[in-house]
């Protein structure tokens, strides 16, 4: 979608800190870190939201938690004392970006109930 700014950064037309990248999916920083490390992982294929998933998505929200999420936490150090995947989803779960993604948060304690 050409008006999407995640779209836009998975084309590269955007710039971001990419931390990983296959075909289907790529996860970069946030530019508004809420934790020591946060990362965003998307899929590069628009869809707007979790309520945006098909059936044929399975594979790709799978590989996201199977593959993407242990690996990064893995390599940004994460694995040992744990972390926290968010997906805000509309208005009132706070989502501000129309672009499915998955927060990875970690490198604190976190809260709970967040907010
Ligand atoms: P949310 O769950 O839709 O609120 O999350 C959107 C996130 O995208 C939020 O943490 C922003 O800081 C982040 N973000 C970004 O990293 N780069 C951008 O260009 C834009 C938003 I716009």
């Amino acid at each position: 979608m050409a008006d999407c700014i995640f779209c836009r950064i998975a084309a590269k037309e955007i710039p971001a800190t990419a931390v990983y990248e296959d075909d289907s999916v790529i996860a970069f920083k946030d530019l508004e870190p809420q934790a020591p490390v946060h990362v965003l992982i998307i899929p590069k294929k628009h869809i707007k939201s979790l309520l945006g998933l098909t059936q044929e998505d399975r594979a790709l929200v799978a590989h996201i938690h199977v593959d993407v999420v242990p690996q990064l936490a893995k390599e940004l150090g994460l694995a040992e004392k744990g972390f926290r995947v968010v997906v805000n989803t509309g208005e009132e779960g706070g989502q501000t970006v129309g672009h499915l993604h998955f927060h990875l948060l970690g490198g604190r304690s976190m809260q709970w109930p967040p907010g």
